[in-house]
């Protein structure tokens, strides 16, 4: 029977379609797989989208077949700028555009052939899904977890929106990469930073890729210093500084202040005073990325002093702009001997250096850089001279508290989320603003607070949403005293959404619930979560966030979403170049399905590389492995015609195939897996010239390892073999060390070149025993001058003689 990908796929999809083969039966364990879902752009799916598709359902598959009930998902995660900008460019609703949007994916994703149950589905837009993105709010509010707050936030001149530091990157919107600027605005905001401590210790709780748990304990950014007092000479007033070192107190030869700081103008001398006020303003006028980017440090002097609290020196106070204004206190001491920047900024202005940390103790003449590490003694330090800077490290915080200079203290480098975007497409706040009651969150029996339909989606420029334009909908009554009352207006960001989807999906259904607990508690939380590197910080830290406060309001109860997660690569055009409309390099899944088939695509999207890297795209590959599938469909129905017993050869393939596939697959090392068999198969098509065919039993064993792969071939040999029930009702197979080790094989002793006799040997044998036993058995010819041994391991031993 020649090999027909269209029939057979056609064939089993509508199979599985009336015989669903991940059923629950209330029995079987569950297993939650997760996707990232996606954002349903006008552009469809690429083959990058597919490869994160393809493996989440081959894990899928494999725990199914492990004797799971798995909850595999998907949804779309619909809100959001791109929508809104292309109904801004061609004038068409968003909520029209998602949805053909999303058919179009859905029909792409359905080619892919993974095992979602779409009866779980879930779109973000849908106002039976965001009723409860408001009502998180509304219970974060309740618990004063979200706040109005007026400050200058980070706007995107282009998107006319505000931005959340996690959308800033290197001071350009993640969106667009226009340049960030500031802007004043009134913002509602969410106190992450109240789960600062609780984000950061559970990490090491979950089962994640090092690399992630990096980036997020960075973001989060906890550091143990001092607040030390620096009086002001001459005044009544003191600068206090934050130190994560205040070990090199005496190192301080310096202070600077970021030009943002409330006593910066102030501290100007008559004298110094015009360049101070210009050095003000012309910060004032940088953006971020002006100040991150500069190449040299800039700064001015104010001609005021502090005086060094430990030694009583004096130390110059100079306005720096690489000094933040909303980190720590805004002001450092500056220790050039040991720090990179104090160093610079030193050598630029002509400013002592002393060094307090020594290397063995012995001081360096004329530095060249500062000495960063942190282990050595102290020198030039008063009374601390001669410690080891590290145990000092530890004990300088409480001997500064204790002699009244200054104060222990944590610092974190994450910062409340500013949740309100002044744009259309996202979910109303459901706020109402009374004047006499003040904010009051719209009643939960009126949720969902539906989006209106407005007439124009253009962002307005002036920081107010369009939602503000639509006076029947901003005017309302106050649900507390009745009185003429505002509507806000600003809407939540796209991340709102996504922050808890994961939930919802196990209970999609429920409009009494976000999620039952008796459902939550049986399906909840996810064992495994799939998807892209990018979301490393910004999705995942404002979900475990959800999650923890879900779980103190007791909807839940657990406090951490994703136990696993994996971060698959991107796939790229020719060169590495990201695949992308602008670029034309986007490669379409649909005509490789077409030409292909899909399992072949599936098997080549993992085949292509480790999953975890990226990988450039080539076409020209899937050739190889729709090869080796029409190689193994002839060995698999050639082998059942023929009927042949199993050798010994054959178990200890199939033993080998099932290790190797195994062991491979549990450190999702997918690529090598497919490696694995493209090799057994070459050698059961090797073995089988000699024996006529392979034994079912071993056919059917690499038939259920290949089924999470290419699960329509998998299906159709599995019935050809003769088998009513799907292949997926089968259990993984299990592998036997006995059964791999090697076995005999029969080789030719020879003297130059001539064959003498046969022996048996173990395939694994060393050289000198190989030798050993073929010299044992032709001892009596072996009468002359033998000049050479040869061993070619598995095939010949011969001697050559003179
Ligand atoms: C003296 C010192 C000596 C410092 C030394 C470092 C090394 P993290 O770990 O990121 O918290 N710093 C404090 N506030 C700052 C601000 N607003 N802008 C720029 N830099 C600031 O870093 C804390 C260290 O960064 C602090 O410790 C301070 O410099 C600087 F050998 O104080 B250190
Ligand atoms: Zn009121």
């Amino acid at each position: 029977m020649p090999f027909n990908h269209k029939a057979i796929e056609k064939k089993w999809r509508e199979n599985w379609e009336k015989n669903p083969i991940n059923v629950n039966d209330g029995k079987k364990p569950k297993y939650y797989c997760l996707d990232m879902f996606p954002y349903p752009s006008g552009n469809g799916l690429h083959v990058g989208h597919w490869r994160g598709y393809v493996i989440s359902d081959v894990w899928s598959r494999y725990k199914l077949m492990q004797g799971h009930y798995v909850i595999h998902p998907m949804g779309w995660d619909a809100f959001g700028l791109p929508a809104e900008n292309y109904a801004i460019k061609m004038g068409v609703h968003p909520a029209k555009s998602t949805a053909e949007n999303v058919s179009n994916i859905k029909r792409q994703i359905n080619d892919i052939a993974a095992i979602y149950d779409w009866d779980m589905e879930v779109n973000t837009t849908d106002p039976q899904f965001y009723k409860w993105t408001q009502w998180i709010f509304v219970q974060m509010f309740k618990k004063g977890l979200a706040y109005e707050k007026e400050f200058p936030i980070n706007w995107c001149p282009s998107c006319k929106t505000g931005l959340a530091n996690e959308e800033v990157v290197n001071g350009r919107c993640e969106r667009c990469g226009a340049e960030v600027t500031k802007k004043n605005l009134r913002q509602w905001m969410l106190r992450i930073t109240k789960y600062a401590d609780r984000l950061l210790d559970d990490l090491d709780k979950l089962d994640w890729p090092e690399k992630v748990k990096k980036m997020q304990t960075d973001w989060i950014g906890k550091s143990y210093g001092a607040e030390v007092e620096f009086p002001v000479e001459g005044r009544d007033e003191s600068i206090t500084v934050y130190t994560t070192r205040p070990d090199t107190l005496y190192g301080a030869t310096f202070m600077v202040l970021s030009p943002e700081h409330a006593l910066a103008a102030g501290l100007a001398t008559e004298d110094n005073r015009e360049a101070v006020e210009k050095y003000i303003f012309d910060a004032s006028m940088k953006s971020n990325v002006d100040r991150m980017q500069a190449k040299e440090k800039t700064g001015v002097f104010t001609g005021s002093y502090a005086i060094n609290p430990l030694n009583q020196e004096k130390v110059p106070i100079w306005l720096s702009d690489y000094v933040l204004a909303d980190y720590g206190t805004g002001a450092i001491m500056c220790v050039p001997a040991h720090d990179d920047r104090d160093f610079e900024f030193a050598k630029k202005f002509n400013l002592p250096i002393i060094q307090v940390i020594a290397k063995d103790g012995k001081e360096i003449e004329n530095m060249t850089e500062a000495y960063t590490d942190a282990s050595g003694t102290m020198i030039n330090s008063g009374e601390w001279n001669g410690m080891e800077s590290a145990v000092l490290k530890k004990e300088a915080p409480m001997m500064i508290e204790k002699r009244g200079l200054g104060r222990k203290t944590v610092n974190y480098k994450l910062r409340d989320w500013v949740f309100s975007r002044q744009r259309y497409w996202g979910e109303p706040i459901p706020i109402i603003h009374c004047p006499h009651c003040g904010n009051v969150p719209v009643p939960e029996e009126e949720l969902p607070l539906m989006l209106p339909e407005v007439e124009s989606y253009q962002p307005t420029g002036t920081g107010e949403s369009p939602l503000a334009g639509i006076d029947e909908w901003v005017n309302c009554k106050c649900p507390v005293c009745g009185a003429d009352a505002k509507r806000e207006t600003n809407t939540m960001p796209q991340w709102a959404g996504s922050s808890w989807y994961f939930l919802r999906y196990v209970d999609s259904h429920n409009d009494a619930e976000l999620v039952s607990r008796e459902k939550a508690d049986q399906y909840l939380p996810v064992d495994m979560y799939i998807g892209g590197v990018e979301h490393a910080v910004l999705h995942l830290l404002y979900s475990r966030f959800y999650t923890k406060f879900l779980c103190d309001i007791g909807v839940i109860d657990f406090d951490e979403p994703f136990q696993k997660l994996f971060n698959q690569g991107m796939i790229t055009g020719k060169n590495g170049i990201k695949m992308s409309k602008s670029k034309g390099n986007v490669v379409s899944p649909d005509d490789l399905v077409r030409d292909y088939g899909c399992d072949s695509l599936r098997m080549y999207e993992l085949f292509v590389g480790p999953p975890e890297l990226d990988a450039e795209w080539d076409d020209r590959g899937i050739d190889g492995v729709n090869r080796f599938i029409k190689r193994f469909w002839n060995l698999a129905l050639d082998s059942r015609d023929a009927n042949v017993p199993a050798t010994p050869e054959m178990i200890k393939i199939r033993h080998r195939l099932i290790h190797d596939v195994t062991q491979r697959l549990e450190s999702f090392s997918l690529n090598t897996v497919i490696s694995a068999f493209m090799e057994y198969n070459n050698k059961l098509i090797d073995l089988s010239k000699k024996t006529g065919g392979i034994d079912r039993e071993t056919i059917e064993a690499f038939t259920k390892l290949l089924a999470p792969f290419v699960p329509h071939v998998a299906e159709e040999i599995w019935e050809q073999y003769g088998h009513t029930e799907t292949v997926f009702h089968e259990k993984w197979p299990e592998h036997s060390e006995e059964a791999m080790k090697d076995d005999e094989v029969e080789i030719p002793v020879q003297i130059n070149g001539k064959t003498r006799a046969v022996i048996s040997i173990a395939s694994d044998i060393s050289k000198e025993d190989a030798l050993a036993k073929g010299r044992d058995v032709i001892a009596d010819r072996l009468t002359g001058n033998v000049v050479k041994e040869i061993y070619v391991p598995g095939k010949i031993v011969n001697f050559v003689m003179k």
